[in-house]
């Protein structure tokens, strides 16, 4: 055999080539740098192909400053298009959401930083956005309007998306009047005790009893009126009942219209939106609660944010008065009006937590 024919020996380190591992590394390593490319490549490439995406920068500065608020604070997007916010604050830290398009910042909008949310929207309407952060007083100025447009109907972003409008004298409410009960519960009742009680002397659901009135009209205090006045069926049932009981069955009266997730979701949208002046408890004692310090006292503006752990002026509100402040503002004050913001759902969840002030379980 010609010498030079002879296989080589096989060098003092194995060869890589034979040895069986080989085909595993290269799936790994086609995974590893794989994967990510092919991601890459569709984000960074494909998908802006498939959707063109607009970008839109959006500005926070503080309400009181130089062209405070948003820049800009209308923004026409087009039904359907791909639109990628950068959002920025000038200033203090900001928050932004779009309620109604179910679009919030994850974290705070903080000056140096970018958030970005990148959103399409399929419905046409005005949608206002918001801060969500309390920066100072004036705060809830820091709105804006994101108008939807679909190209084959002009009229479209113009129709209304707000809740539907109340005929306030219809309802005989005043929102804007005083509304302290002449009898208020001496402590915060509670609704489970309402509940037992009620359950040892009801023959039938207590709300049974005042299936005759719109519960939304009805103050706590007239509903407490309600069991005390002789001749009727429900005060001869709470005859023999001290006054801090038929306050409890009040409670349960309200604690029954309402459910664990809806006061979860009033929760999430109360701290949110309204500790800024009526305080984590309800006792009106946010930053911005006093608007009678920066604002010329004796002017309505000036007057206090309401403290709902005040049990007088819970009792004597009807959810209507609630409801007209947040859909429409306290006239006149710094409250400001929440109707192109929420839902109608998001309006009875903040009011049935608000009663949690006053009423507890
Ligand atoms: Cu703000």
């Amino acid at each position: 055999m010609n010498p030079s024919m002879s296989p080589k020996p096989d060098s003092v380190y194995p060869s890589f080539r034979s040895r069986p591992e080989r085909p595993a590394l290269i799936l790994v390593l086609l995974a590893v740098l794989g994967i990510p490319l092919v991601i890459w490549s569709y984000q960074s490439v494909l998908r802006p192909r498939l959707s063109p995406e607009r970008t839109i920068e959006l500005v926070g500065r503080l309400p009181t400053s130089e062209r405070g608020g948003w820049t800009p604070d209308t923004i026409t997007v087009v039904m359907g298009e791909r639109v990628r916010l950068r959002i920025t604050s000038a200033d203090v830290v900001h928050g932004f959401a779009v309620p109604k398009l179910g679009i919030e910042t994850s974290t705070w909008v903080e000056p140096g930083k970018v958030q970005e949310i990148v959103f399409t929207a399929d419905q046409p309407g005005r949608y206002e956005f918001m801060c969500t952060v309390w920066c100072e007083a004036g705060h809830w100025r820091m709105r804006g309007i994101i108008e939807v447009i679909d190209p084959n109907d002009s009229l479209a972003a113009e129709r209304d998306i707000s809740p539907p409008t109340t005929n306030w004298m219809e309802t005989g409410i005043d929102i804007d009047a005083e509304h302290l009960a002449a009898v208020a519960p001496a402590s915060p009742p509670h609704a489970r005790d309402g509940a037992e009680l009620w359950a040892l002397i009801g023959d039938r659901p207590l709300l049974a009893y005042f299936a005759d009135v719109d519960l939304r009209l009805l103050a706590p205090a007239d509903a407490f009126a309600r069991m005390s006045q002789p001749g009727t069926a429900l005060a001869s049932l709470t005859a023999g009942l001290t006054d801090g009981e038929r306050w409890d069955l009040v409670a349960y009266l309200w604690a029954q219209r309402t459910t664990p997730q809806q006061l979860a979701r009033g929760e999430q949208l109360y701290q949110r939106d309204c500790t800024g002046c009526h305080g984590v408890d309800g006792r009106a004692d946010g930053p911005g609660a006093r608007p009678d310090l920066t604002i010329t006292a004796g002017s309505d503006m000036a007057r206090p944010a309401t403290d709902f752990s005040d049990l007088q002026a819970q009792a004597g509100a009807a959810d209507m008065i609630y409801y007209g402040k947040l859909v429409r503002g306290g006239m006149g004050t710094t409250m400001p009006y929440w109707s192109g913001l929420y839902t109608e759902e998001d309006l009875w969840a903040v009011i049935a937590y608000i009663r949690s002030f006053a009423f507890s379980d």
